[in-house]
């Protein structure tokens, strides 16, 4: 394999996968749903003209097939800046602070992903990475999350060895390559025996069950990967059909003409049986629940004007769902309701300025490129936006949305690691720390929103070029 950051990610994302479908069987039985689901609804689009299944990879874009996102949870500084050293060498860096002790988690997080459109294009695989916050535990428990973890070493020395290659060198070689696969996913693989005992677990478990996740065992497990789907309704419905032990609902926004951001639902977390030794050496039977399998309706990326609609719209549903008790079907309703709120065609949404766009050229304004017949008093004074729009010269697409469902105090964080009772999660009362979080990472991570400014500044810059024109 020749040292080409978008392929070894893709074939990172490829061998993970693998990997995860023989550690838990049904993430690989999700996949095959997955793929139903889209045949199906491929097939629905086209009018059932009764030819037969439609092979979704002959229309959706090749993306689609192997687009995968996972998770994972770490709990020192060392960790987290070396899973970035690593991530980098696959092309791959930190977008975006999520602070999930608005969900009452001791922990934040960054998502590792491609940055660029041609990137994302050649594979868009992303891993949400959460560290804890040692700031927000008791002091017992932060001494002995502390002491185990100093006491784990999470990377194989030859993988240490070939981020030091990559780094000073800028490239690695073919076996290097097979090698930093090989040696990455022994970070991520699950291990049933934990470092700790089980009266320590019990203790870490008590204060929160993510800590325990995290401190109890010699690696990073990889908890959930993510398949994405074009019909999470349909997916939902074959799941339980299935007889898979789904979520009762799906989260994210309700469903819509005009998909915004993500929709997700899962399978819930398995029990898996854990060995801990006991003071004498020996190892005791207990089990953890950890691991799961998730399935992702991508829409479209919000600018901030947009995300906060969206926000304040969730924290409304959330303020009424609460006082009222509303769950399950009665949530939904509720959500759809208010939902209408927010626009539904692309139009609105991109005159009001609450999504992000590329923009093309049409067939018209190609012509007209070509032919270079554009006013030349319009080339030297700048023409609107809104004039080239109108005159059927460009048009726009809106970007899909890369990142993760954001976190909004009222919003609810779908974690299937056990669910901490409402009084705790409002105990928790801590702010965000972006700064400290950088300081673990190494480096600054990067801001979503400017990532999909640049897109659509890009792609309008382009049309500017092909156009002649000074200005847009
Ligand atoms: C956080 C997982 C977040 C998603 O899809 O929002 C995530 C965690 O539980 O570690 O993967
Ligand atoms: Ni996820």
């Amino acid at each position: 394999m020749a040292y080409d950051q978008n392929v070894l990610r893709s074939c990172f994302c490829h061998a993970l996968s693998e990997m995860y479908k023989k550690e838990v069987p049904l993430y690989g039985d999700l996949i095959d749903v997955v793929w139903e689901a889209d045949a199906q609804a491929v097939q629905k689009s086209k009018n059932m003209e009764g030819n037969g299944v439609i092979n979704p990879d002959d229309v959706l874009p090749a993306r689609h097939r192997v687009e995968r996102h996972g998770a994972i949870r770490l709990g020192t500084a060392y960790e987290l800046n070396t899973i970035r050293r690593m991530f980098s060498v696959m092309g791959m860096y930190p977008v975006g602070y999520y602070d999930l002790s608005l969900a009452g988690f001791p922990m934040h997080a960054t998502a590792f992903r491609p940055d660029t459109k041609e990137a994302l294009d050649k594979n868009p695989f992303r891993v949400f990475t959460t560290v804890l916050r040692m700031d927000l535990l008791t002091e017992r428990t932060r001494k002995l999350a502390q002491k185990a973890l100093a006491e784990r070493q999470i990377f194989t020395p030859r993988l240490l060895a070939l981020l030091d290659i990559a780094e000073s060198r800028g490239f690695l070689t073919p076996d290097q390559c097979t090698d930093l696969i090989s040696n990455g996913l022994e970070t991520f693989r699950w291990h049933s025996k934990a470092t700790i005992t089980l009266e320590e677990y019990e203790q870490l478990k008590a204060e929160h069950p993510l800590i325990a996740d995290v401190v109890s065992f010699p690696g990073s497990h990889i908890n959930h990967l993510t398949p994405r789907t074009i019909d999470i309704d349909l997916v939902q419905q074959l799941m339980s059909d299935h007889g898979m032990p789904v979520k009762e609902r799906i989260e994210g926004p309700p469903k819509r003409s005009c998909p915004i951001l993500l929709r997700q639902t899962s399978f819930k977390a398995l029990e898996e049986t854990v060995y801990f030794k006991d003071t004498s050496g020996l190892y005791v039977k207990s089990s953890h629940t950890a691991r799961f399998g998730e399935v992702e309706q991508r829409g479209f990326a919000l600018t901030r004007q947009g995300r906060q609609l969206y926000d304040q719209i969730l924290d409304r549903v959330n303020v009424t769902a609460v006082k009222n008790n509303l769950k399950g079907k009665a949530y939904d309703k509720l959500l759809e309701d208010r939902f209408k709120e927010f626009p539904d065609n692309l139009s609105e949404l991109h005159d009001l300025g609450l999504g992000f766009f590329t923009y093309q050229l049409t067939p018209l304004g190609h012509r007209l490129a070509n032919e270079g017949v554009l006013l030349s008093e319009e080339q030297l004074s700048p023409i609107s936006l809104q004039d080239l729009l109108k005159r059927q010269l460009l048009t726009y697409e809106a970007i899909t949305y890369e990142d993760f469902l954001p976190l909004s105090a009222g919003g609810i964080f779908n974690s299937n690691l056990g669910s901490v009772s409402q009084s705790k999660q409002l105990i928790m009362s801590a702010d965000p720390d972006l700064d400290g979080f950088q300081r673990l990472l190494g480096t600054c991570v990067a801001d979503e929103f400017h990532l999909y400014t640049d897109m659509q500044q890009k792609s309008l810059e382009i049309c500017r070029q092909k156009l002649q024109l000074k200005e847009i």
